[in-house]
């Protein structure tokens, strides 16, 4: 009985020891060969919501009546606003019209495949029950309920990827978290170290922990201001929790995570090395501002997804719930009009990668998938669109928006590169249009004029 004691013993030591072991260096033992595996679904997808959610939908803007400039949920910090003060609004957010399974239906009816939504911003307030920090939903809302459980529940039903944005370093609310500009109210002071410790890697345990296998996609980390490398360790190993979720490049401390995060912006080129999503507001502000009507059209916001996807990146496009918990009702209605384009065209999205031509005559972009091109015409020429260098015989081509058969002409140009002529259709979609070309065989595109030099 004895040496079996102790032999239990030693194998809880060595258990315990292997596990620091991991914590220590889950970083390296990661490889490109895993990163791959866990980044297929988000590769695959293109296109996901970003919802940012909060108390600050309160003032939604305004405070002691004036319109306070900047970003919805930066108001606090904006307005300098005292911590206790702020944290009254959590006792007038009362969303009693959030319905999970609309929002997620909203999402998949526009086409997306995933969800980014905050469940703490730099207000340091939690969007769910927290046993480490009462400035949460569940204890200082009348609301009494854990919109991320009810979120998490409606993925699951209607297959959508439930992911977390959750600001680690930025935390106006409890002592010690970091402040763009300085901390503005005492309250505020306080250990950075310990603040992680306590409030950042417990509540980064809780929401990695508590929703389901599968859930979060995504831990979407934001700012990191004064993370060094030894601050950035105090959280990483919550993530062992969770070894497929994905993380963003903003963790700091110098992680590097699965994916470059470019805000507000579309790099002019794709990246072959990295992963990468554009995150975008529909109007001006992340968190929702009463009086920001600076919407951008529908077309734009489509177009803007073909783009991204033609570079091979992901489009994570934002909505700033009201207090109430509705979607304004522009993004409703861009969300919808959206949702019709990719009924159709959504082939033209999903799983596709990079154009494979360094560069396109016409007004439009190019998709791949495999050996299937996907020509999406923003305008049409009057003579049809011209696309130089495609090598492969035609199979097919036909319009994504009607089903109908694409007429088109090969010729070769005065060096002999191969032109493929589209002439417009029938029905074009003032969108985009989009031209399916199945190949004959395997794509084999000629070097455009300025590459053959090289
Ligand atoms: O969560 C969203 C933003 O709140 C967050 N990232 C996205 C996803 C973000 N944090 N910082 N920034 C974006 C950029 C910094 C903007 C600022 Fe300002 C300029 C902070 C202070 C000056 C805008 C103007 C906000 C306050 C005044």
């Amino acid at each position: 009985m004895k040496s079996r004691s102790f032999a239990g013993l030693v194998i809880l030591v060595i258990m315990a020891l292997s596990m620091f072991a991991s914590a220590a260096f889950a970083a390296e033992d990661d490889t490109k060969a895993w990163q791959d595996e866990r980044l297929q679904w988000w590769n695959e997808a293109r296109f996901g919501l970003f919802i940012h959610w909060g108390i600050y939908a309160v003032p939604a803007g305004t405070y002691k009546g004036k319109q306070i400039g900047g970003l919805g949920e930066w108001i606090m910090n904006s307005a300098k606003i005292p911590v206790a003060e702020y944290a009254k609004y959590a006792a007038q957010f009362n969303p009693v019209k959030f319905n999970a399974e609309e929002w997620v239906k909203m999402a998949k009816d526009a086409g997306m495949k995933y969800i980014v939504i905050t469940a703490k911003h730099h207000d340091g307030f939690a969007m769910f029950p927290s046993k480490v920090s009462p400035f949460n939903i569940y204890d200082a809302t009348p609301f009494k309920r854990d919109p991320l459980r009810e979120l998490s529940r409606a993925c699951r039903a209607q297959g959508m990827k439930l992911s977390f944005y959750y600001s680690q370093a930025q935390d106006w609310h409890h002592a010690g978290g970091a402040a763009a500009g300085g901390h503005w109210d005492k309250a505020q002071d306080g250990s950075m170290d310990k603040y992680l410790t306590e409030i950042a890697a417990p509540q980064v345990g809780e929401i990695l922990a508590n929703y389901g296998p599968r859930v979060p996609g995504v831990l979407w980390w934001d700012t990191p201001m004064d993370m060094t490398k030894e601050r950035a360790e105090i959280l990483l190993p919550q993530l062992k929790l969770k070894p497929f979720a994905i993380t963003n490049n903003r963790l700091g401390g110098g992680y590097a995570g699965d994916f470059d995060t470019p805000e507000q912006t579309i790099p002019a080129a794709g990246n072959k090395h990295r992963a990468w999503e554009t995150c975008m507001t529909m109007n001006d502000t992340w968190g929702y501002k009463s009086y920001d009507t600076n919407w951008k059209s529908t077309t734009t916001l489509v177009r803007n997804l073909v783009d991204i996807a033609s570079k091979g990146g992901n489009y994570l496009l934002n909505v700033g719930p009201t207090a109430k918990g509705e979607f304004p009702k522009e993004s409703v209605k861009r969300l919808k009009e959206i949702g019709q384009w990719m009924e159709k065209n959504g082939k033209a999205i999903h799983g596709t990668t990079a154009s494979p031509f360094a560069n396109l005559s016409f007004n439009g972009r190019c998709t791949r998938r495999g050996d299937s091109l996907y020509v999406h015409v923003f305008e049409w020429p009057r003579e049809g669109v011209k696309l130089s260098g495609l090598v492969t015989p035609i199979g097919s081509a036909t319009f994504l928006n009607d089903g109908s058969k694409a007429e088109y002409t090969r010729a070769g140009d005065a060096e002999g590169a191969p032109i493929l002529t589209i002439m417009p259709p029938a029905h074009s979609d003032p969108i985009d249009t989009v031209v399916e070309l199945i190949l004959a065989g395997p794509l084999e595109v000629a070097p455009a004029a300025g590459e053959k030099a090289k």
